[in-house]
């Protein structure tokens, strides 16, 4: 395959409603979409970091940089031997940076399938046409305004849901909404690295509300820490932030580290390793569940098609399109019985709507090939 262009572009989509975790609030999501260009294809991609590098050490004006300075001129060196299964080897030489690196490898995996006429769950191997979906739920600045949230997302059809805690609001929310919809609803809570070990007795006080798991409770590279927070709490210990790699899975769970592994094709460099991780995880008899980044529709289709994959079996951080934006970059993601259905269209099956696009459209730059 022949690079013929790469287009940068920046988009800002506000968001219906403020999104709040342990490291900070956005009500608007800044995007980064990579646009390839080739001889008889084009593919679409969204790194997922963020304006700040908060959830991990990637931010959108680094990512713009690394692709254009470091990145980009390593695909160029390959010339039509590229393939997308290519992307990881040509970039290895490049440390971390695995955002950005995720992005081009699935803009380029987008155009080779659309090249071809195949999706990216038929290529992935998804064995499902419907992912069940979660939500995820923010800090709130009061009880009330939450258990109103999660009222409207249940009434929605939203088969789980996922509370943001951080110390002061941890046990409170979670009782809350415990009493308010039951022992039936699937729960869980995500810390995003907001605790250390020290307050293990603290998280304990969660097990009495059988959540299915906390989600990186600790800092990122506290594996140890989290091992031994396994054996002191109830409550299953998935990881999110601490896992990079097909590597890092093995290793977690080698540790006992988690039991359960939310799956971020962005945060562990793309598709082809997210998937890596799918099967080094079924190996050892740990479930997966596909994280989210506040996807637009376009990160949102590859992450539906991942979803499909049989070692999937928690329901996502996969949400319609709605509760995230009134206005979305395709065709609104919608809810059928409270699950997503995986797009069946070549590559990724969405088609970017080129008026919204414009409107949206902060920014735009080319790297010619
Ligand atoms: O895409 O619905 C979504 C967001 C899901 O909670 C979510 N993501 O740590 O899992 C996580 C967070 C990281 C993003 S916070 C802006
Ligand atoms: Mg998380």
């Amino acid at each position: 395959m022949k690079i013929e262009n790469i287009e940068l572009r920046r988009v800002r989509l506000p968001l219906v409603s403020p999104f709040r975790t342990s490291f900070g609030s956005v009500s608007e999501r800044e995007a980064l979409l990579v646009h390839v260009t080739t001889a008889d294809s084009e593919g679409w991609a969204e790194c997922a970091a963020e304006a700040e590098p908060l959830y991990s050490s990637e931010f959108l004006d680094g990512c713009e940089l690394v692709i254009r300075d470091h990145l980009a001129p390593r695909l160029n060196a390959a010339g039509e031997r590229l393939t997308a299964e290519r992307v990881a080897p040509a970039l290895a030489a490049v440390k971390g940076h695995r955002m950005s690196k995720a992005a081009l490898e699935t803009a380029i995996l987008d155009a080779q399938l659309r090249t071809s006429g195949v999706s990216f769950g038929g290529y992935l191997g998804a064995v499902s046409d419907l992912v069940p979906a979660g939500v995820s739920v923010g800090i709130m600045d009061s009880i009330d305004r939450l258990l109103a949230a999660v009222e409207g997302y249940l009434d929605e059809g939203y088969l789980r849901i996922k509370l943001k805690i951080e110390p002061g609001w941890d046990l409170a929310p979670v009782r809350a909404v415990r009493e308010r919809f039951g022992p039936d609803v699937l729960l869980q809570v995500d810390a995003n690295t907001a605790y250390t070990l020290a307050d293990a007795r603290h998280l304990a006080r969660l097990d009495p509300f059988d959540l299915l798991l906390i989600e990186q409770p600790l800092a990122e590279d506290d594996m140890l820490g989290h091992a031994a927070l396994a054996t002191l709490i109830q409550t299953p210990v998935c990881l999110d932030e601490s896992i990079e790699s097909a590597r890092d899975a093995a290793a977690a769970i080698t540790f006992g580290a988690c039991s359960i592994i939310n799956v971020k094709p962005s945060r562990v460099g793309g598709y082809l390793e997210a998937r890596r991780i799918h099967d080094v995880a079924a190996a050892h008899g740990v479930p997966v569940w596909c994280g989210g980044m506040l996807e637009t529709g376009i990160g949102r289709a590859a992450n539906v098609a991942l979803a499909g994959l049989p070692n999937f079996v928690l329901p996502g951080d996969t949400s319609a399109s709605s509760r995230y934006y009134a206005q979305d970059l395709t065709k609104p993601f919608v809810l059928e019985d409270g699950h997503l259905r995986v797009p069946t269209g070549p590559g990724i099956g969405v088609e970017v709507l080129p008026d919204v696009l414009h409107d949206l459209t902060v920014s735009s730059s080319d790297i010619r090939f």
